[in-house]
């Protein structure tokens, strides 16, 4: 069987090359052909795309997204192959080595790409998953789509596993698959990750396959999720929609799987076929246990350490203020151009703060929005509306050679992010649901200064760990840019307080932290113990009444759902969070502190003294849908400004600002 050296020995190409060709050994077969690897990843996109050159030969560029900046390093350190979808329509690319890491392509026809990935996971899945911000469409030839893809992942995935290889599964996009791999191979070990939100039962419950997703999931020994909220989801999804009981974390099933009416018709029938009585070895024959537990994924902390290090992105950064025309106040968002991300919100609330002047004359705000699923209508919509709004704002509120919003509808190499995120004084991370939010633990694992203040999300996943965050409800536009202002006036030691906190936990629990304790956790026999054994409370675990209310409710148990938890008895995080008090900088229109020159807002001395020991000499670093009905109060006048993406804001092909133009970069 592969082991992880097999993988990374002397195969390792540069992140850097952007064509890396297919290798081949010397009897020309391409050395992942071989398969047997004891650590096999499932997802639905290649780490990278495919392109084409004028001359039709394809090559292979990094192609960076939520899902793939967390898992490149665990697959770089451990070996093992990925299979996905390489982004684009034809035959399977079959199995070649990039970056380093041995890939396996699935194919796609272009009525695939339609029906099963804008179709199925991005119009239905997505929107549904992130609590119906835009409406999910449910089409029966979508999910034909959904299932017939499945299948290629799972048989792809049995190619290339190993006898008792680990198989671990991630996101939404094949949640079938644990299942269907299931039923091929019972020798190996399955894990599921899904980097969304779970919806809560009643959202779930629109879903018409709603029982057989629940039941392609349970195929897998270990489902992790982002948070703990999202396990008890789903865990209650299994109660509800397939009729099983859970207990604690765990829910039993036949190891025959689903019948033809699904699990919750094969009632056994006797207490023995049902394990409830403690058998001493645990699991009775015939069944299964499944666990469900919350592993919030991060990043790789010390590599962005590593970057931000670096003497040319610590000049970048500083070159980036110049370039914006040495502001007092930088605020910096960057995200997928996805409704999710409450992008509308964050616009809304600047706008006005503009509009009052509260954040004085000399501000700027980055707005980073990567392209991604330009073909689906939804996307396209809140595009026209975000670049409609920022051209408004520039138009309202800028003057020759400033523009208040600088807005980038590009993708950037990783070190201009880091440039960026070391150049910004206030992060703003607003997203209207999101399952984690990378953006926010980059934004800290970036300020090894120790300065800048990060707007976050309570909706975001981050917000269970990031205590030192300003945490906010974008809904709530007034709160919003109460956030916003208190996070641009804070002193320079509650701004490190925070920080410090935040890079403390960053740094603790990185994206290795997340993929080993992930992995320990499948690695573990659970069916060698019987949780259930004398338990008085424990019941039947098949003949869950799935019209019960919810049993989690009140359930002490239901604490056993975070697999260690971050933040229990980590006194940092009471300690930041009951270090959230109110700014105490001044504010502008504030008679007592204006803006010498008629500019309202902050003023210049207290903006300065920030981070004053700043390792630039003092200056201030740092660096970073909603459906467009749903942001309340559009912006009252309309004069046009500035046309949007304003290609003057930031120089590029310097450096490592280069944009990458590619149409759909971050891979999701
Ligand atoms: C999903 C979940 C969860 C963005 N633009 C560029 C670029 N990016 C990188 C960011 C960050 C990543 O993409 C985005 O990650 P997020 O976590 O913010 O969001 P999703 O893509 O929606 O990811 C999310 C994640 O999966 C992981 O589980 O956190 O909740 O929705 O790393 O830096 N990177 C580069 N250039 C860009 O222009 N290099």
């Amino acid at each position: 069987m592969r082991e992880p050296d097999d993988a990374a020995s002397g195969q390792v190409q540069s992140p850097d090359d952007q064509a890396a060709a297919p290798d081949r050994d010397e009897a020309g077969r391409e050395d992942a052909d071989y398969g047997a690897y004891s650590l096999v990843l499932v997802a639905s996109r290649l780490p990278v795309d495919r392109t084409e050159s004028s001359a039709g030969e394809a090559s292979w560029r990094p192609s960076p997204g939520g899902l793939v900046t967390a898992l490149e390093p665990v697959m770089r350190s451990s070996g093992g192959v990925w299979i996905g979808w390489s982004g684009d329509a034809g035959p399977a690319p079959g199995p070649f080595k990039a970056g380093g890491l041995h890939l396996v392509g699935i194919g796609l026809s272009p009525e695939e790409i339609r029906d099963y990935y804008e179709g199925f996971c991005n119009a239905t899945l997505w929107p549904l998953y992130h609590d119906v911000i835009a409406p999910p469409r449910f089409h029966r030839r979508w999910w034909d789509s959904y299932v017939a893809v499945n299948r290629y992942f799972a048989e792809e995935a049995d190619r290339q596993a190993g006898p008792g290889a680990t198989v671990w599964v991630h996101d939404y996009q094949l949640q079938l698959v644990p299942q269907m791999l299931r039923e091929r191979r019972g020798d190996v070990r399955i894990g599921y990750f899904t980097h969304i939100p779970f919806p809560g039962y009643e959202i779930f419950a629109q879903l018409p396959w709603r029982r057989r997703i629940v039941e392609g999931l349970l195929g897998a020994d270990l489902l992790g999720f982002q948070r703990r909220s999202d396990a008890a989801n789903f865990l209650r999804a299994c109660r509800r929609a397939a009729g099983l009981m859970t207990r604690g974390a765990t829910v039993r099933v036949l190891a025959s799987g689903p019948g033809e009416g699904g699990y919750s018709l094969r009632v056994p029938a006797s207490r023995a076929e049902r394990g409830d009585r403690g058998e001493r070895t645990g699991l009775p024959a015939g069944m299964r246990e499944i666990r469900a537990a919350a592993f919030p994924i991060s990043v790789d902390s010390a590599e962005l350490g590593e970057i931000v290090q670096r003497a040319e992105v610590r000049a970048r950064a500083k070159e980036i203020r110049q370039v914006l025309g040495q502001p007092d106040l930088v605020l910096l968002g960057v995200d997928r151009l996805d409704y999710t991300k409450g992008i509308l919100h964050r616009l809304r609330a600047y706008g006005e703060l503009l509009s009052e002047g509260r954040l004085g004359s000399r501000v700027v705000l980055v707005q980073v929005a990567s392209p991604t699923r330009e073909r689906v209508e939804a996307y396209r919509a809140l595009r026209d509306e975000v670049e409609l709004t920022v051209s408004r704002i520039n138009g309202l509120y800028g003057e020759l050679g400033y523009p208040p919003i600088h807005y980038l509808h590009q993708s950037y190499p990783r070190e201009e992010m880091a440039a960026l995120y070391l150049a910004a004084d206030v992060m703003l991370v607003t997203p209207l649901r999101d399952g984690m939010n990378l953006v926010a633990k980059e934004y800290v694992a970036c300020r090894d200064d120790e300065a800048g203040a990060l707007v976050l999300s309570e909706f975001a996943g981050a917000a269970d760990e990031l205590g030192g965050a300003f945490l906010v409800n974008p809904h709530d536009i007034e709160g919003l840019k109460d956030a916003i202002v208190r996070a641009a006036t804070i002193t320079p030691q509650e701004a490190r307080r925070r920080m410090r906190a935040m890079r403390r936990r960053v740094r603790d629990h990185d994206v290795a932290h997340w993929a080993a304790s992930f992995r320990d956790m499948l690695a573990r026999d659970t069916s060698a113990r019987d949780p259930l054994a004398g338990d008085p409370l424990a019941g039947d675990p098949l003949a869950g009444d799935p019209l019960a209310g919810d049993p989690l409710a009140g359930d002490p148990l239901a604490g056993d759902l975070l697999a260690g938890d971050p933040l229990a008895g980590d006194p940092l995080a009471d300690e930041v969070l009951a270090g959230d008090s109110p700014a105490r900088g001044s504010l502008a229109g504030d008679p007592q502190n204006p803006w010498p020159g008629g500019g309202s807002g902050l003023s210049r001395g207290h903006l300065g003294s920030r981070s004053p020991s700043s390792q630039n000499g003092g200056e201030r670093h740092g660096l970073h849908g909603q459906a467009p009905q749903q942001v309340p109060d559009g912006p009252r006048q309309g004069q046009a400004g500035r046309g949007p993406g304003d290609r003057r804001s930031l120089p590029r092909g310097r450096g490592p600002g280069r944009a990458d133009r590619r149409r759909d970069p971050p891979g999701r």
